[in-house]
């Protein structure tokens, strides 16, 4: 192969700097995969062109058609251009790494200013763009961020569902998106989201794979790590607090926020938060998380909520989350600062509002006056004309909301399921059935036991709302039947206890009805019975079918085992197409289109899509013709239309 690969290198056939040829391969190895990593580059092109894009979710094809234009930041005291790729800028990360989580949390209590975290990177792309943004995408802002948000709290950049969908939509390793944005941005923490004892997954693992993920998510590039229990399952969250004490990181345990506790008739009233609370704090802290998933949460709960949790814990930093569903989330947010809380979560305003957090301009503008923040609002506003062009590149993973859901204070689905959900809906093209689906999320709720509703158990909800709807059953028959029925596999890892305990207890004859004598009903956390991960089989095992595994691999088969390998499989045949331009990820090329391809440092790739076969009645294949640096090289893909 040393010799077919010399021979039928780009450089060598066009022989134009034969010269130096050696010279700058010094390894006839990492030619071997560079004509590779073309090869299967084009493949995937050839695909797309024959085929379509087969990225699940998508509807059509983005609506940017110009060049990406990158901000221009401007230094607003000397009115001069900031040259971003030089890198001086001095944040809380400086703090943190100097001094250590417990001074870095004593010093974000003691700031005078508000703060804010920016979920543009995580949650907002989250709940409005199905977690779509592509670490290519993320990465070309990235200096000018480090810049522009310079005064942040931290940015939201990882965790949650973003781990799941890069390998299994985008194609890329969540663990390669970390350490490369991190680089980028030296000075901001990064916060992730982890779901307690359930990492980054749907239901729990053993607590030796989430001690392992934590680890190697602090020394990827991780400070903070908001941990949650969806049912605020106390033993639950443990699990995740005690993984991110062990790895040295900053914990953010976090209570969540369901309802609405100004209502009497709702089950979670203030007394059972403040009780979370208290228990969290007794757990051991460095920052408190109140996490409002749904946006259920009005200006007047945050100031009484806050203020309670402020005038007990007066040294405690608070962090609170929302979502602006209900078009609420800038008046409780205003309020959660008026009220005493340190830090609120805010989004780009191009990738603000509904389903995602509230824009960081409009909570600036209405804390105005009162509060400052340590930001420059120009440089913001600047960054966010990147992001107006996100937004249309992304265009065709949008569920096409048009203004906010206050009728979210009766279902209480979370941002990013509302989006979802309302997505699925409009693809089966039934205008009826998103109402009746938020109706049926309602009493599929009700029957479940009125639970705390977010990653894992908001699905749960989901999966038994589309269940109801889809087999026309009404909450009554769920009931009267729940002994013969076949019951989404979601609702059945709930009833046995995988996803914790939930408060009050779990429904009865409901659950046992539905658990039969098929699975048993845990009475303690999972984790305690689930046997631990064997790393050197795992590594064994993945090292026969992939070669070379790190431990960020092995994290992530703990989390995915199938998406992980499906991924593996997926970059063995087309390579690693993070490098590939979204435009070019999500669209079928023009004939005669050509562009560029950065596949590594200084190693850059024109093509040119040239020409497509009839179809072969004998293969079933068109040939696909592209100029790849200066050769013509084709392409066999079946048409699988
Ligand atoms: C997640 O767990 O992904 C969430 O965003 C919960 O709000
Ligand atoms: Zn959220």
């Amino acid at each position: 192969p040393f010799l077919l690969a010399l021979l039928t290198h780009d450089t060598f056939i066009a022989g134009s700097c034969w010269t130096t040829f050696i010279d700058d391969t010094p390894s006839l190895f990492s030619m071997v995969s560079s004509l590779n990593r073309a090869q299967k580059l084009l493949a995937y092109l050839a695909d797309l062109a024959v085929n379509g894009s087969s990225i699940k979710g998508q509807l059509g094809y983005p609506k940017l058609k110009t060049d990406v234009i990158l901000p221009e930041l401007v230094d607003s005291k000397t009115g001069e251009a900031i040259d971003v790729n030089i890198s001086n800028q001095i944040g809380w990360k400086n703090i943190l790494d100097s001094e250590g989580p417990e001074a870095f949390a004593k010093a974000v209590r003691a700031n005078k200013n508000a703060m804010i975290m920016d979920t543009t990177w995580r949650d907002a792309h989250q709940s409005l763009l199905a977690t779509r943004v592509r670490t290519t995408d993320l990465l070309a802002i990235a200096p000018q961020t480090s810049f522009a948000l310079a005064g942040a709290y931290a940015l939201e950049c990882w965790g949650g569902a973003t781990f799941d969908v890069a390998m299994r939509f985008l194609y890329e390793d969540p663990w390669d998106r970390l350490r490369k944005l991190r680089a980028a941005v030296p000075n901001i923490p990064f916060q992730m989201l982890l779901r307690g004892a359930n990492g980054v997954a749907y239901s729990s693992l053993p607590d030796n794979a989430i001690d392992q993920f934590v680890l190697q998510a602090k020394k990827n590039g991780v400070d903070i790590f908001r941990v949650f229990d969806a049912l605020n399952d106390l033993a639950q969250l443990k699990v995740g607090v005690d993984a991110v004490k062990k790895a040295g990181g900053v914990v953010e345990a976090t209570v969540c926020y369901s309802g609405d506790m100004l209502n009497p008739k709702k089950k979670y009233n203030k007394a059972y938060y403040l009780d979370v609370v208290d228990q969290i704090v007794a757990m051991g802290t460095h920052v408190l998380g109140i996490k409002d998933m749904a946006g259920t949460m009005k200006p007047r709960a945050a100031t009484e909520l806050i203020g309670a949790i402020r005038a007990k814990y007066p040294d405690l930093p608070i962090h609170v989350h929302t979502h602006d569903s209900a078009g609420t989330a800038v008046a409780s947010m205003s309020a959660a600062i008026r009220a005493g809380a340190d830090v609120v979560d805010v989004a780009s305003n191009s990738m603000s509002g509904m389903t995602s957090q509230p824009s960081i301009n409009a909570l600036i503008a209405s804390l105005e006056g009162d509060f400052e923040f340590d930001l420059d609002q120009n440089q913001v506003k600047e960054i966010d004309s990147y992001w107006a062009q996100m937004r249309l590149l992304y265009s065709c993973f949008e569920a096409d909301l048009k203004g906010p859901d206050p009728e979210v204070f009766e279902h209480e689905i979370p941002g990013g399921q509302l989006t979802n959900l309302l997505f699925q809906a409009q693809q089966l093209g039934l205008g009826t059935q998103w109402k009746e689906t938020k109706k049926a999320y309602e009493q599929a709720n009700m029957l479940l036991g009125d639970i705390v509703k977010v990653t894992p158990t908001s699905k749960v909800v989901g999966d038994l709302a589309q269940f109801m709807v889809s087999n026309k059953l009404t909450a009554d028959d769920i009931k009267a039947r729940a002994s013969e029925l076949d019951f989404p596999a979601s609702v059945l890892d709930f009833f046995e206890g995988l996803m914790g305990q939930p408060y009050g207890g779990f429904p009865e004859p409901l659950r046992s009805d539905a658990l039969r004598d098929i699975r048993p009903k845990l009475t303690e956390r999972p984790g305690k019975s689930l046997a631990p991960v064997d790393f050197a089989a795992v590594r064994a095992d993945l090292e026969s079918k992939f070669g070379n595994i790190t431990e960020c691999d092995i994290a992530s088969y703990n989390m995915y085992p199938k998406v992980f390998e499906d991924y593996r499989k997926f970059t063995s045949k087309f390579g690693d197409l993070s490098v590939l331009p979204t435009k070019y990820f999500l669209t079928p090329p023009a004939l005669q289109e050509e562009f560029q391809v950065q596949i590594e440092k200084g190693k850059v790739l024109v093509i040119k899509y040239l020409a497509i076969s009839e179809l072969s009645s004998q293969t079933g294949n068109r040939e696909v013709y592209f100029e790849l640096n200066g050769e013509t090289r084709s392409m066999q893909v079946e048409d699988k239309h």
